[in-house]
C-alpha cells in the first residue's frame, strides 16, 4: 500500500538541501567513531541545544574511548548529571569497556557486533555505521518517522510503522552517501517537516509528498493520544547530624540510577506527609527521625510521571554512632554536595536551601 517506487531525484534533492541548510554542530566536524557514537547516545530523547555543552565538556574530560573505559562509573554519571535518562551513561560506559577490552579500542564496524554492545539499539547502530563507515542502514527516529508518515500518508499509528518505513527507506537511501542521507532526513524533520507549522513550501521533496499533494499534511502522523501521566506526592528528609546531612546513592539499575538523593519516597493514600517520611526513612536507612521544619516543595516532570516533592528538616532520634555506613550512604557538609551527581529535582531543592543559607536551626 505504501509502495514508494524508487523516486528518481529524491536523494539528490534532499542531499543538496542538506548541504545548504544543515546546522553546523560540534559532532559534524569529522567522522571520529567515538565522538559520533557519543553524540548519538546523548541526542536520544534530548534536544540538540541541551546536548552541545554536555558533549563538549565530556570530550574535555574523556577525549578518547580509553578514558571512558578506565574511568570510575561514578565520575561518568557525574559528567552526565542533568542530561537525564541515566541508563544511557551506564550503558555507554560498559560498552566502551567492551570495545577497549575485547576489540583493542576499535569500534566494531559490523552490524551484529556493534549492535550487541550495551545501549546500542537499531537507531544508534544505523546512525553510527552509516555516518562513520558509510554502511547503507536507514535511521528511524522521531523526526524521520514524521517525515515518512507525511510522505506516504501513513494511515496507521506511526508507532507501528518501523518495518514498513525501513523497507521504504532502504529503497530511498543514497547508496554512496547513506550517512548524509540519514542526517538529511533527520534535519529535514527537525527544521522543515516540524511537528507543528511544517514549512512545506520550503521542503525539497514536497513533490514526492503524498500528504502535501493531497493537502492533508496536518492529519499526519497519526499518534495515539498520550495517556495522562500519573502524579506522585513524594517526601524527602534532610537529616542533620551536627553540620552534616545524610545522602544515599540510588541503585545503579533503576530510575535515576547511580545518582544521590535524600532518603524518602512516595506518600501512600491517606498517609500524612510526616508519617510517610518517618516510614520511608526507617525502611531505607534504619534511622529513626523526628520531622521538623519544612524546607520547601518543588514540582518536577519525568517522562512518564510527575512529582511534587516536599523536603523537611529532620533530626535523629537514635544514636548514629553505632551504625556502620554502606558505600552508598554518606554524611556530607553543605559545602560538598556539588561533588555528587543529584537528580534535577534535587537541584531545585538545593536552590531553596541556598536561599535559606542552609538554615538548620531545627
Ligand atoms: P519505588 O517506591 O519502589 O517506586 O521506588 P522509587 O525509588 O522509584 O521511588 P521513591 O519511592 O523513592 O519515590 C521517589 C521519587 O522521587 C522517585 O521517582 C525519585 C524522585 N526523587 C527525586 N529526588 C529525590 C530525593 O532526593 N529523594 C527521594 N526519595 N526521591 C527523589
Amino acid at each position: 500500500m505504501y509502495n514508494t517506487k524508487v523516486k528518481t531525484g529524491f536523494s539528490e534533492l534532499i542531499l543538496s538541501w542538506y548541504k545548504k541548510n544543515s546546522r553546523s554542530l560540534p559532532w559534524r566536524t569529522d567522522k571520529d567513531p567515538y565522538r559520533i557514537w557519543l553524540s548519538e547516545v546523548m541526542l536520544q530523547q534530548t534536544k540538540v541545544s541541551t546536548v552541545i555543552p554536555y558533549y563538549k565538556k565530556w570530550l574535555e574530560r574523556f577525549p578518547r574511548i580509553q578514558d571512558v573505559a578506565n574511568a570510575d562509573i561514578d565520575d561518568v554519571i557525574k559528567e552526565w548529571e542533568g542530561l537525564g535518562y541515566y541508563s544511557r551513561s551506564r550503558n555507554f560506559f560498559n560498552a566502551c569497556k567492551i570495545v577497549v577490552n575485547d576489540h583493542r579500542g576499535i569500534i566494531p564496524s559490523d552490524w551484529a557486533t556493534f549492535r550487541s554492545l550495551p545501549g546500542v539499539g537499531d537507531y544508534t547502530a544505523a546512525a553510527v555505521l552509516s555516518i562513520v563507515f558509510n554502511h547503507c542502514y536507514p535511521v528511524i527516529d522521531g523526526n524521520v518517522r514524521r517525515v515518512m508518515a507525511r510522505l506516504l500518508s501513513y494511515d496507521k499509528n506511526v508507532k507501528k510503522s518501523f518495518v514498513e518505513f525501513r523497507v521504504e527507506l532502504e529503497k530511498l537511501i543514497d547508496r554512496n552517501r547513506p550517512g548524509d542521507f540519514n542526517q538529511a532526513m533527520m534535519e529535514l524533520g527537525s527544521l522543515v517537516c516540524k511537528k507543528s507549522k511544517p514549512e512545506c513550501s520550503a521542503c525539497p521533496i514536497n513533490q514526492f509528498c503524498k500528504s502535501y499533494n493531497n493537502g492533508t499534511v496536518d492529519q499526519f502522523p497519526i499518534i495515539n493520544k498520550k495517556k495522562t501521566r500519573p502524579h506522585n506526592t513524594v517526601v524527602a528528609g534532610i537529616i542533620w547530624h551536627k553540620e552534616n546531612f545524610f545522602i544515599q546513592k540510588r541503585a545503579y539499575n533503576g530510575l535515576l540510577g547511580g545518582l544521590w538523593e535524600f532518603p524518602g519516597g512516595k506518600v501512600k493514600k491517606g498517609e500524612k506527609l510526616h508519617e510517610a517520611l518517618i516510614r520511608e526513612i526507617h525502611e531505607e536507612t534504619g534511622l529513626s527521625v523526628f520531622v521538623e521544619k519544612k524546607v520547601g516543595s518543588i514540582d518536577h516532570e519525568y517522562s512518564h510521571f510527575s512529582i511534587t516533592l516536599h523536603l523537611f528538616n529532620c533530626r535523629l532520634s537514635n544514636n548514629i554512632q553505632k551504625r556502620k555506613l554502606s558505600k552508598s550512604q554518606r554524611w556530607i557538609s553543605p559545602k560538598t554536595y556539588s561533588q555528587y551527581p543529584f537528580p534535577k529535582a534535587n537541584h531545585k531543592l538545593f536552590s531553596i536551601l541556598e536561599s535559606q543559607s542552609w538554615n538548620n536551626n531545627l
